[in-house]
């Protein structure tokens, strides 16, 4: 039934596949990496915040899943008004986190467990506390007033004063901010305390590769998790954005600085002058990028750029079209999974570019929560299931602190103020002062922050059954989840038949058959069902065929016609089932002989 296949193809001549999937399998292809949130990993003082030496703990702990890289998030000197995304010293540590010494000792613990480390490379803006914008604030004339974004402000017939253009911050409201001292405003993508360094400035380019790059790469970090990778260059002139929302002065406008005009020539460079020099791996993160071709430049072997990046088809799944919030729980089907997968799965498919896997990280609600259900009956099932979907897919696999547990999105009883982060705090009081307090406008908006908070994915980790869930002795800087004595680390480690266990097993059976889960080609064959999800993975004429049912009923399922041979299962989250029938969340990844 050839029709019905959706096959993960691109234009590109398939004979680079063979290059690309048999002589480049360097070490980041076959990874597993295992990314950590400092703030809530774990806490070692007891002031409840996590810091280096609780991570160092549990290094023993994070080997045995079977991971091989480690991705730290920020652990750099910083106000933390955006959790460290706002670094003040790229040469230093937060001093809750720990010391540089600390951070030499995780290095160095990392390596001797036969493990790599990526850290966090965050250079679309720093934090207004760098001495870098701190000089440049100083004056107009002070010679680093080039380093960032400054300009004159604009003024309406009334004379009154206004941003130079209309663009909206990642974080809502303008993305300008007013400087009394020097009379102009600055470009802050995000929050005000974050602003926008001056790509254009060589000089600047070179201090970020000294000071962001090399001085940790000498320390012996293997590669960057890079920040809003493509938000380096602005469209020359930074024009006004089309309006789209009529209500509001700020207009989204990431047509004008995202995949600016120099984008690829900075990344060009900064493999040339440094990420060349060592052997080290970068994977970038894409908002705003759906275009596959767009993608592959960025991930192309021969455009030497990036080794991979995180694409945002999958994660955005039921987001609003303009404001992140502005939705409904669960608006988007199966249908639209299948083919947001199929646009990252796509671009291995005869290029020579390389890919992603993941559902989670530090900015997105907990996937049993978005994608599965987490209701108790069938949080470990269908979170079995989702760990069978990625770890089938090729590319690059990543997997988020808790989600080898099962973590779930805060409880929905939970007041507001448990909220701690700038987006959804920003969000929700813009809704309060827009709306007057209308409630039903407020109910709308709590709804959507419940469901896709990037909260969700900062509560503390769960570790044990003891109070704060074993993360601190102290009081936790959020809340711990209500659900810490059923879904933590030690009970899971005791019960064979844990999600836990069942990671551990498909982390080692994805390196047992890397040809067809790691590297294979990508088919779906039920696109558009939206309760049932069945792939394969191909690599020549060996074949894995992974069934999933996405719904809380039995579903029928059989085997597709064109696939001859016999169904090997491999992996399955429920013992015992029918092959003609699919049970709730049930999940099969077979191989066909
Ligand atoms: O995120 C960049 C980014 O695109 C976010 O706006 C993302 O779309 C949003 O978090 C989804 O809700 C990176 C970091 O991952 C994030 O934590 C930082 O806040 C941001 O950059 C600024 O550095």
């Amino acid at each position: 039934m050839a029709s019905f296949v959706h096959k993960a193809v691109s234009s590109a001549d398939t004979t680079c596949q063979t290059e690309a999937t048999s002589c480049n399998k360097t070490w980041w292809k076959n990874s597993t990496v295992y990314q950590i949130y400092p703030s809530s990993f774990k806490d070692s003082s007891g002031d409840g915040i996590g810091d280096i030496p609780g991570i160092i703990s549990c290094l023993d702990y994070i080997a045995s899943l079977g991971v091989d890289i480690i991705w730290l998030c920020p652990m750099y000197d910083s106000p933390h008004v955006d959790n460290g995304y706002d670094v003040a010293d790229y040469e230093n540590i937060y001093a809750p986190y720990g010391t540089l010494a600390d951070m030499v000792a995780f290095i160095d613990g990392c390596h001797d467990r036969g493990m790599r480390i990526i850290i966090d490379l965050v250079v679309n803006h720093t934090s207004d506390q760098h001495e870098w914008f701190k000089e440049s604030r100083s004056s107009v004339d002070h010679p680093k007033r080039a380093w960032y974004i400054w300009k004159p402000a604009r003024y309406t017939k009334n004379g009154h004063r206004k941003p130079p253009n209309n663009w909206r911050s990642y974080f809502g409201g303008s993305a300008w901010q007013w400087d009394e001292h020097t009379q102009e405003y600055y470009l802050h993508l995000f929050a005000p305390e974050q602003p926008d360094l001056n790509w254009e400035n060589e000089q600047t380019r070179n201090e970020v590769y000294k000071s962001a790059m090399e001085f940790w790469l000498y320390k012996g970090v293997d590669g960057f998790r890079i920040d809003t990778v493509n938000l380096y260059s602005k469209t020359p002139g930074l024009p006004d954005a089309p309006v789209v929302d009529a209500s509001s002065d700020w207009q989204s406008a990431v047509a004008y600085h995202c995949n600016g005009p120099r984008m690829h020539e900075y990344l060009q460079e900064m493999n040339a002058k440094v990420l060349s020099r060592f052997d080290c791996m970068t994977v970038g993160e894409l908002p705003s990028t759906p275009d596959q071709a767009k993608v592959l430049q960025y991930v192309s072997a021969k455009e030497k750029q990036l080794n991979m990046v995180f694409q945002f088809d999958v994660v955005d799944l039921g987001q609003g079209r303009d404001q992140k919030y502005d939705t409904d729980p669960l608006s988007w089907t199966l249908p639209d999974l299948k083919a947001a997968l199929l646009r990252s799965q796509g671009l291995i498919s005869g290029t020579d570019g390389w890919t992603t896997a993941f559902l989670e990280n530090h900015d997105q609600a907990r996937s049993i929560s978005r994608f599965a259900s987490d209701d108790e009956e069938y949080r470990e099932r269908s979170g079995k299931m989702l760990a069978i979907m990625l770890a089938a897919l090729s590319g690059t696999l990543f997997i988020y602190q808790g989600q080898e547990i099962g973590m779930i999105n805060m409880p929905k009883d939970w007041d507001i103020d448990e909220y701690k982060d700038v987006e959804s705090s920003n969000y929700f009081r813009s809704v309060s002062e827009r709306t007057h307090g209308d409630q039903g406008a407020l109910s709308r908006a709590l709804t959507a922050v419940q469901h896709l908070a990037r909260d969700h994915a900062r509560l503390p980790m769960q570790w044990d059954e003891s109070p704060n869930a074993g993360f601190t002795t102290g009081t936790p800087w959020m809340r711990t989840h209500d659900a810490y004595k059923h879904i933590n680390v030690k009970s899971a480690l005791a019960d064979k038949s844990s999600l836990l266990h069942f990671w551990k097993n498909l982390l080692s059976l994805r390196k047992g058959y890397a040809d067809l889960l790691i590297y294979g080609d990508f088919e779906i064959y039920d696109m558009e069902n939206v309760n049932v999800f069945t792939f394969a993975k191909a690599t020549g004429s060996r074949i894995a065929l992974i069934a999933l049912n996405f719904s809380a009923d039995f579903q029928t399922w059989s085997k597709p016609e064109d696939i001859e041979g016999h169904l090997d299962l491999l992996v399955s989250n429920v013992p015992s089932s029918k092959t003609s029938m699919l049970a709730p969340w049930e999940g099969r990844l077979y191989y066909v002989k």
